[in-house]
């Protein structure tokens, strides 16, 4: 007999509730090298990009939390095919600096699988049996096989951290809830180059009764799940 351990968690603008902890799943989107640091795709269009490193620690603890209760953890990969089939490009000409996808850089060619700078930082490196979904686009939904196997694992619950807060993050949470998942993004396990941009997302997404889902703190999420 399988055990429903339903959960609720703390949350704005009200509770999250999640029926059985089996159907939640933690989201880490493109925690990459390419985003974190000096060298890839972020710096390329002109960011700096430091200041994504704060989350690290909450993101770890949550991916601690959910590999230590058996939960879904899914980390997702910004990137695209070493032939570039799959970069459109009007996105390969965006960000106007000297150097773009697929040129050399530093760690390599920029959003490009399987070079050194496209990988998740070390922090968090996924275990071999972890999932990691590679998306061509800013939404994980696009051309990949996330529905498949959020279908398959009986996900409908989703916890979001991540970056960038305003572009992949949201992006993905948007065609998440228009699928029909309950998402909760994680306040401090998000991060923006521009911070008022996450503020606004923040606030945009739990507007008008959780429009596009809920937000919470790391500490309340680990609360809900009967850690701290
Ligand atoms: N540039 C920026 O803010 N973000 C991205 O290009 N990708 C993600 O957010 N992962």
């Amino acid at each position: 007999m399988i055990l429903l351990i339903p959960l609720t968690i703390a949350a704005q603008p009200y509770n999250y509730e999640v029926p059985s902890d089996r159907q939640l799943a933690l989201l880490i989107i493109d925690m990459q090298r390419d985003f974190l640091e000096p060298g890839g795709f972020g710096s390329v269009l002109g960011n700096n990009v430091s200041s994504l490193r704060e989350i690290v620690p909450a993101i770890q603890q949550l991916q601690a939390t959910f590999r230590h209760r058996n939960l879904t953890v899914i980390q997702t990969k910004e990137c695209h095919h070493p032939d570039l089939s799959d970069c459109p490009e009007s996105k390969r000409k965006r960000g106007r600096g000297a150097l773009t996808i697929g040129d050399r850089g530093p760690m390599g060619r920029i959003l490009i699988a399987g070079e050194p700078g496209n990988d998740i930082i070390p922090e968090l490196a996924p275990t071999a049996d972890e999932i990691v979904i590679e998306k061509p686009g800013k939404g994980a939904f696009y051309n990949t096989e996330m529905e498949e196997v959020l279908r398959s694992h009986t996900i409908t619950h989703l916890i979001f951290t991540g970056v960038t807060t305003e572009v992949c993050v949201q992006a993905t949470m948007r065609e998440a809830n228009d699928r029909g998942y309950e998402c909760l993004l994680v306040e401090d396990g998000t991060a923006s180059y521009f911070p008022e941009f996450k503020q606004s997302t923040l606030e945009m997404i739990r507007a008008q009764g959780g429009i596009i889902g809920w937000t919470a703190t790391t500490a309340a999420v680990l609360a809900g799940l009967g850690v701290l």
